[in-house]
C-alpha cells in the first residue's frame, strides 16, 4: 500500500497569508487596489497602494507604513516584499513606488510600541523582482510593519508617489523544531515556581517562547498543580510531569518534564548582630534577620524555660521579654524558623535585669560661674541641681548622690543624701563641692542607690547616671 500526503514545510508556510492588513492610509479601487489585497497570496499585478505625495521624502513625521496582523505571537525572521507588476512603469522604464528608505518593524502581543528588526537605505529599484529580508536573528512578533520614509519612483501616469506593493510574505525560515522546559526540574514542597520554555530552532539555537499561549498540565495535582502562564504551585513532596502543548505558527509542539518537589530540611541562617540591653525586669534583645526567602518567624526560647517562648515577624528584629526578675541572669536562644517549620542552631545573648530603670536623673550642672556647665574645671566649685523622679508606684528610701571619680575610676569625693522619694514624685537635690587642683581624668556623676547611706548601701543603680567630665 502507498500513502501519499502533502507536508508543508515550516519555513516554507507564509504567516502573511489572509491576515488583517492596517496602514498609514490605502486606496480602495474595485478589482485593483485595496489593503488586503496585500495577503491575499496574489503575488503579481497590483495590491495595496497609499495615497499620493508630491515629495518621496516624508520622514518619520510623514512616513507611510503597512503593517501586517499575524493575530498570534509568532517565530519569525524574514519578510519577502513583491513590487507591483501590472506594466506600469516609471520615467526610466523601471517598477514604480517601491520603498527606497524603511524599516521592517515588529511589535509582539501587550507591547505598545513598535521595534525595529531590519533598516533598509537607498534600496535600488527591484525592477519587477521579489525582495527578500532577513532579520538578523528570529524575533516574537505579532505584527510586522514596513515603515516607509522614503518612497520610491513615480509612475508615469500618476500624480504623485505612493508606497504600492503587490503582496507582503512573512516566514520562519529558521523554523522551531521542538520545544523544550528549560526551568528548574527540582521545587521546594510550599514554594511557587515559573516554568520557562525554549523553541530549539533548526539551526540548533534557541528562542524563548514563553510569551507564546500554550497549554500546561501537571500529571499529578495533589504534588503540583501549574497554570497554562506557566506558574507552579508545589503541594506536596513527590513527583509530577509537566506537559507543555502550544502552537508556534500554526505548528503543534509538545514536550514534558518530570518535576520532584522536594521536602526543605534546611533550615535559614542565624541571626547576627545580636544585642542585649538590661531594663528594669526586662530584656531588650535586638538582632540582624538572615537573608533567607523562606524565614518565617524568630523563635526567642529562655534556656531555662522559665519565661515563655516569644515568636517574632521577619523585618522586626527587635523584641522587649518583660516580667523579668531583676538581679537574675537570663540566656536566651534566638531560633530562625521557615515556612516549613525547620529550626535553626540559633544564637545566645545574656543579660540581667536591674532596677536601674526606676528612677530618672536630669540635672544641671555649674562650675565656678559657668552655668549649664558641660565640662569640669580644676580648682572651681562644682554644684549639681538634679531632678530625681521615681518612676514607679512604690514609696523608696534611696541615696541621692553626685560622686567625683578620678582617672583610675576611683571615688574621691562624694556628696549624698538619703530620702524617702514618693512613688511618682520628683525632689529636687542640690550638691556640689570644690574640684581639685588636678581633674586631668577626672569626672562626676549623678545617680540613684538603693540603701540609706553609703555604707549600707548594696550599690544596685536605681537610675541612670547623668555625667560631667574634665
Ligand atoms: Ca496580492
Ligand atoms: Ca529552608
Amino acid at each position: 500500500m502507498t500513502v501519499t500526503g502533502e507536508f508543508e514545510a515550516p519555513s516554507n508556510k507564509n504567516l502573511a497569508l489572509g491576515k488583517p492588513v492596517s496602514a498609514s492610509d490605502s486606496i480602495t479601487v474595485g478589482g485593483a487596489w485595496g489593503a488586503a489585497l496585500l495577503t491575499d497570496g496574489t503575488r503579481k499585478g497590483t495590491g495595496f497602494s497609499t495615497n499620493s505625495v508630491a515629495n518621496p521624502n516624508v520622514g518619520v513625521s510623514g512616513a507611510k507604513w503597512v503593517s501586517v496582523n499575524l493575530q498570534k505571537n509568532s517565530v519569525i525572521d524574514t519578510v519577502v516584499l513583491y513590487p507591483r507588476t501590472d506594466g506600469e512603469v516609471d520615467s526610466n522604464g523601471q517598477t514604480p513606488s517601491y520603498p527606497v528608505d524603511f524599516e521592517i518593524q515588529v511589535r509582539a502581543d501587550g507591547e505598545s510600541q513598535y521595534r525595529t528588526v531590519k533598516q533598509i537605505t537607498g534600496e535600488p529599484n527591484p525592477q519587477g523582482m521579489a525582495q527578500t529580508y532577513a532579520f538578523d536573528a528570529p524575533v516574537i512578533a505579532k505584527e510586522v510593519r514596513i515603515f516607509v520614509t522614503k518612497l520610491g519612483t513615480k509612475e508615469v501616469s500618476d500624480n504623485g508617489h505612493r508606497l504600492q506593493l503587490a503582496e507582503m510574505e512573512v516566514y520562519s525560515r529558521n523554523y522551531p523544531v521542538s520545544i523544550e522546559i528549560t526551568s528548574d526540574n527540582t521545587i521546594y514542597e510550599g514554594e511557587q515556581g515559573q516554568l520557562e520554555i525554549e523553541a530549539i530552532l533548526a539551526d540548533d539555537s534557541r528562542i524563548n517562547v514563553d510569551s507564546i499561549s500554550k497549554t500546561v498540565t501537571s500529571s499529578d495535582t495533589s504534588v503540583a498543580t501549574v497554570t497554562d502562564s506557566g506558574v507552579i504551585n508545589a503541594l506536596a513532596a513527590g513527583t509530577t510531569t509537566i506537559t507543555v502543548d502550544m502552537q508556534i505558527n500554526g505548528f503543534e509542539y509538545t514536550c514534558s518534564q518530570e518535576l520532584v518537589v522536594a521536602k526543605d530540611t534546611t533550615a535559614p541562617g542565624d541571626v547576627t548582630n545580636v544585642a542585649a540591653e538590661a531594663g528594669n525586669g526586662k530584656v531588650t534583645i535586638t538582632w540582624t534577620d538572615p537573608e533567607d526567602k523562606d524565614l518565617d518567624k524568630i523563635k526567642i526560647v529562655d534556656e531555662d524555660t522559665s519565661v515563655a517562648t516569644v515568636y517574632v515577624e521577619p523585618g522586626v528584629e527587635t523584641a522587649t521579654i518583660t516580667g523579668l526578675t531583676n538581679g537574675k541572669n537570663y540566656t536566651f536562644r534566638i531560633i530562625t524558623i521557615d515556612t516549613r517549620g525547620n529550626e535553626s542552631e540559633g544564637v545566645l545573648v545574656s543579660a540581667t535585669p536591674t532596677e536601674s530603670g526606676t528612677f530618672t536623673v536630669v540635672t544641671i550642672f555649674t562650675v565656678g560661674k559657668t552655668a549649664n556647665a558641660t565640662k569640669l574645671e580644676a580648682g572651681k566649685v562644682l554644684d549639681a541641681s538634679a531632678n530625681i523622679t521615681n518612676n514607679g508606684a512604690e514609696n523608696r528610701q534611696v541615696l541621692l548622690i553626685v560622686a567625683l571619680y578620678d582617672s583610675n575610676n576611683r571615688m574621691v569625693n562624694v556628696s549624698y543624701l538619703s530620702k524617702e522619694v514618693a512613688g511618682g514624685a520628683t525632689v529636687n537635690f542640690h550638691a556640689g563641692f570644690k574640684l581639685p587642683s588636678d581633674i586631668s581624668g577626672h569626672k562626676a556623676r549623678v545617680f540613684v542607690w538603693d540603701g540609706k547611706d553609703i555604707e549600707s548601701s548594696n550599690m544596685i543603680p536605681l537610675s541612670n547616671a547623668v555625667e560631667i567630665a574634665e
